[in-house]
């Protein structure tokens, strides 16, 4: 049996005082390098986590019959206002069961044709936005965060919240965004620094009483105008476990539905807000991208929800974006009983393990050139061949994402829909900074867009390439 390796910290606080300068992803990166064998841990003030980034590692801790999710200090957190939701739910929990059997179906692909009229509908609000504004530079990850929300919300919930036609960002959001850091802060935090937070805890407890006004009123706005179809709301307040024959109950119902407001929107913002930031310091992969958007939508042909198939391209570079930064970039394991990882390390029974993604998806081993943007990874015939435990960006069995289709429908649209009408370009340079709540994002990234003109749409003109720094 082998400890687990670790950088060198100080005594007290551990590792925290080294976190500040990189940010935690950037920091858990960089040590992750160090560590070829592909696991270490970390002190927290009195918290170690330990971080797996192996894929041989990885391929273990996914055997379903020794491990499985538990979520770790961070989703406890949330748990406060997420309860036991799909996301933050122990696998064990009763109320996982019965909402992922009642919910699998709102994610087939019936569904998905059905949600798709709803994506494009808020595709066309931010499209008609960026018309406005064509000319100008756009904030991104704001209207991308616009866009995920007000999908998520109308095509689950029947919920409007039109972010299109507000300046700020929907209240919603900032209850959510310092809730999420706070709950940050809260694990990073030294117990003896957390009794003195009292302002923050109070500052914590109101966001999430403006969380749950928002969709207390979003529940009963469905009861007293009840409509047909399975959208996700329907089926959480009508349909019954096939296995138990139990529906879920009201403050479940609460739970689920800020759950999907949340993990909706957020992971899958990031997603397209780094996926553009990767384009522009990739022009060869812009044109490319631009060559398809034209063969598939030439002119203004308007998208259909047969086309989305046809974004090779941009499905390469959506999968490439994940593979760099998952937005979603750990999640935990514990195993059911002690066990032995790698043949050496002891794992004990319960004790979150974490799969710290972006790590995963460089690990050396597997990815040649692993800090290279390159979309042909994702060629049928190489992703065939790779090891099927290196890429982990939507988690891992019975607990991956279930809105994982949702997202990559409306991620392909959504870039297609873009580059068909806009000529983008980044004429200051940006240089990648991310942002972290519990998820990932570029921040501070602007894009200045341009209307594209009809000639524009066969000899597409590549913008200026960036010289290309280290990321983070
Ligand atoms: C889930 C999820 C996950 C797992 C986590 C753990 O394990 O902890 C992940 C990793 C994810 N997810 C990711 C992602 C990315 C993206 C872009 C997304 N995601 C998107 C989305 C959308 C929606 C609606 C969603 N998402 C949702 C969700 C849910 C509900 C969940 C939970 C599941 C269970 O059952 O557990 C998830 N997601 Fe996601």
């Amino acid at each position: 049996i082998a400890t687990i390796p670790a950088p060198p910290g100080l005594p007290v606080v551990g590792h925290l005082h080294q976190i500040a300068r990189a940010g935690l992803i950037g920091h858990l990166l960089n040590v992750s390098r160090d560590f070829p064998d592909g696991i270490f841990k970390l002190k927290f003030g009195s918290r170690v986590g330990i971080f797996v980034t192996s894929a041989d590692l990885v391929a273990e801790l996914s055997d379903e019959t020794r491990f499985r999710k538990v979520p770790g200090p961070g989703l406890r957190i949330v748990r406060r206002f997420a309860g036991d939701g799909l996301f933050t739910a122990f696998t064990e929990e009763p109320n996982w069961g019965r909402a992922h059997r009642i919910l699998l179906p709102a994610f087939s692909q019936r569904s998905m044709r059905g949600y798709y009229d709803v994506i494009l509908q808020v595709c066309d609000q931010l499209i008609a936005k960026w018309d406005r504004l064509a000319g100008t530079d756009v904030e991104v990850a704001d209207d991308m965060t616009r866009l995920t929300l007000d999908s998520i919300a109308l095509a689950g919930f029947g919920h409007a919240f039109n972010s299109f036609e507000k300046d700020q960002l929907d209240s919603f959001l900032e209850a959510l965004g310092r809730a999420l850091g706070e709950s940050l802060n809260m694990i990073t935090r030294l117990p003896i620094q957390q009794r003195f937070a009292k302002k923050a805890q109070a500052a914590f407890d109101a966001d999430i009483a403006e969380m749950n006004t928002l969709v207390d009123g979003i529940i009963a706005d469905r009861r007293q105008n009840p409509t047909d179809g399975n959208d996700l709301l329907n089926l959480m307040l009508t349909a019954r476990d096939p296995e138990s024959g139990e529906g879920l109950d009201d403050l479940n119902i609460r739970y689920q539905v800020l759950t999907f407001l949340i993990a909706g929107h957020e992971t899958t913002s990031g997603l397209l807000t780094f996926a553009f930031h990767l384009l522009l310091r990739h022009p060869h992969v812009l044109a490319q991208a631009y060559a398809e958007v034209d063969r598939v939508l030439p002119g203004d042909t308007r998208p259909e929800y047969a086309h989305v198939a046809q974004f090779h391209v941009i499905e390469r570079i959506i999968k490439e974006a994940q593979r760099l930064w998952p937005t979603a970039p750990a999640f935990s394991l514990g195993a059911y009983e002690d066990e032995v990882i790698g043949g050496k390390y002891l794992i004990r029974k319960d004790r979150p393990i974490n799969v710290f993604a972006p790590g995963l998806h460089r690990d050396p081993k597997v990815w040649e050139r692993p800090d290279e943007f390159d979309i042909d990874r994702w060629l049928p015939e190489v992703e065939a061949a790779r090891h099927p435990h290196a890429y982990k960006p939507f988690g891992n069995g019975a607990r991956a994402c279930i809105g994982r289709q949702f997202a990559i429908v409306e991620a392909k649209l959504a870039m297609a829909m873009i580059l068909q009408k806009f000529a983008i370009s980044d004429p200051v340079g940006y240089r990648l900074t991310i942002k972290e709540t519990l998820s990932i994002k570029p921040d501070a990234f602007t894009i200045r867009i341009a209307k594209r003109q009809p000639h524009e749409r066969i000899a597409v003109s590549a913008p200026v390439a960036i010289a290309d720094t280290a990321p983070v």
